[in-house]
């Protein structure tokens, strides 16, 4: 479960918020497979509600485990599934099984009708006695208080009607759900609200998971003892009763730490200096156990705690980007945005609420109000980066002091980043091999050639690095994939 069952050369993951399932398909083949990603994590895919406005939260409200969204029906998820696979990339699933709706009746994405107030959903089907009600002893239903573990695992988060996972039927329910999606070939889900759900329970339900083992999809989840690999959504900043460990045993967590590191980092709160530690030495989870990112869905709207970096602040984002996929620590997530505004606005949309595709530009960044960070070139790059660097420990670590630093991924990479407003002009240990390097930052290596910078690696494996303390990219990366 700590495994994302990714090919040990693709080493991190992009997050597609709100795209539908035949447009990853088409990005597994065009991009996401040559470029070298690991896998997607999916938006919901279940029946959710359809709010007027069609807000991207309707769909962390289920209506039912049917696969009918905005981004598709049961047949495309299956072929998204298929060809991802095929081209070595891996689907994670978000899945939304702490709760059900939050408020009004009526009939969900795929046809099914719900009514909140009874808490009647057919479509499963839930009713009642499916509920944590009798359980919560919070003043109005909802978590008023999250000192109070109890209510944040048996009161409804934001209204939202709160399972009861300690039944066998709940658990029954959401393991047909689960492996209904595994026997499609998905290889591992995000578990939504984890936190407001008890350990004990969720360990229930994960026991009764089946991975797929047809081979169509190509990989090999099916050796006894694997696991599909999990990531537990727990929002642990410190200062409440629930930890991220608590969580730790069942699977990864998302390291909420992470992105207030990060973020205090580049806004310069903090030095970069100080990171020759980074990871546990910052007192962040082991490698194994944390999923990590600069911004998620939540966050980069403000909520969930902290001013994090996103595409509005897109140098800090790509020197935050790049700093996260030099790093060995953990296993890293890209998020991929639309354009918005505010808070609730949903994805590009047309008149009838149906989601457009992202169009794709001659220079393979996105139009049609799609962000695509993963289609930046510095951000892509560097998971090129990190994938050829994998395995090699972080060494020669210089920095000068504050806010300028470099170090090697031993005889694989090397990266130097300078936030500190003036130059860095150094001669650096690379620990390459002689030769010239394509810096991946500037440019791509294409025909043999650099469209960006050369960096000369001499026979000491030193280098010659200079970096405008005003340059739009203020970072230069190489690595032996990138050698000239
Ligand atoms: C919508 C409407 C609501 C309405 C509701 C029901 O917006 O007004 O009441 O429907 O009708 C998403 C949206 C919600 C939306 C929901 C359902 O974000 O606005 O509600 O869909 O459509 C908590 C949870 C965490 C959750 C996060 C948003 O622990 O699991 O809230 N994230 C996931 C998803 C998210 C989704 C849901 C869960 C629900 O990623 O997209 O909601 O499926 C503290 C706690 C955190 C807590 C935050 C926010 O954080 O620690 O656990 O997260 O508060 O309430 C400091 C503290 C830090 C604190 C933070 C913020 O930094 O250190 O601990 O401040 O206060």
């Amino acid at each position: 479960q700590f495994d994302p069952h990714n090919d040990p050369d693709r080493q991190a993951m992009v997050h597609l918020f709100e795209w539908k399932w035949n447009d990853i398909a088409a990005e597994c083949e065009r991009f996401l497979g040559p470029k070298g990603y690991a896998g997607v994590q999916i938006s919901p895919p279940h029946e959710c509600i359809q709010q007027y406005g069609r807000p991207w939260w309707e769909r962390y409200q289920p209506v039912s485990y049917k696969l009918v969204s905005r981004s598709g029906n049961e047949d495309d998820f299956k072929d998204m599934v298929q060809r991802c696979n095929a081209v070595g990339v891996r689907i994670y699933v978000d899945v939304v099984v702490n709760h059900m709706t939050g408020g009004g009746s009526g009939q969900g994405t795929g046809g099914s009708s719900y009514d909140t107030n009874s808490e009647s959903y057919p479509g499963v089907p839930y009713g009642r006695n499916d509920f944590n009600d009798n359980n919560c002893h919070s003043g109005d239903g909802n978590i008023d208080n999250y000192q109070d573990a109890n209510q944040v695992r048996n009161c409804r988060l934001s209204g939202l009607r709160d399972l009861n996972q300690g039944t066998s039927y709940v658990r029954g329910k959401i393991q047909e759900y689960f492996n209904h999606l595994l026997s499609l070939g998905v290889a591992g889900f995000r578990v939504d609200a984890a936190k407001h759900m008890w350990p004990g329970d969720l360990q229930a339900i994960f026991s009764g998971l089946q991975v797929s083992s047809d081979p169509v999809h190509r990989f090999n989840l099916s050796v006894s003892g694997s696991n599909p690999f999990i990531v537990q959504e727990v929002i642990d900043h410190g200062g409440e009763p629930i930890k991220n460990t608590d969580y730790t045993g069942l699977g990864r967590v998302t390291e909420f730490h992470h992105c207030d590191h990060i973020n205090n980092l580049f806004r310069k709160r903090d030095k970069l200096a100080y990171t020759s530690n980074w990871g546990t030495g910052w007192g962040m989870l082991p490698d194994d156990q944390a999923l990590v990112f600069v911004d998620n869905h939540d966050n980069q709207r403000g909520d969930g705690g902290g001013s994090v970096i996103t595409y509005k602040e897109a140098r800090l984002y790509k020197m935050a980007q790049a700093f996260v996929m030099a790093q060995p620590y953990a296993f890293p997530r890209i998020m991929s945005s639309y354009a918005f505004d505010s808070h609730d606005q949903g994805p590009p949309q047309d008149g009838s609420g149906h989601i457009t595709s992202p169009t794709i530009n001659a220079d393979d960044s996105c139009g049609g109000g799609w962000v695509c960070e993963h289609r930046w070139r510095q951000i892509y790059n560097m998971v090129g980066f990190r994938n050829a660097a994998h395995g090699a420990a972080m060494s020669n670590f210089w920095s000068n002091g504050d806010q300028q630093i470099a170090f090697a991924r031993s005889g694989k990479a090397f990266i130097a980043i300078n936030n500190q407003g003036y130059d860095l002009n150094q001669n650096l240990q690379t620990t390459l091999s002689a030769g010239s390097y394509c810096d991946v930052i500037s440019g791509n290596k294409e025909n043999g050639g650099c469209t960006g910078k050369t960096i000369t690696v001499g026979g000491d494996g030193r280098a010659y690095i200079s970096i405008g303390g005003s340059d739009e990219d203020p970072m230069v990366a190489i690595h032996v994939n990138a050698k000239l």
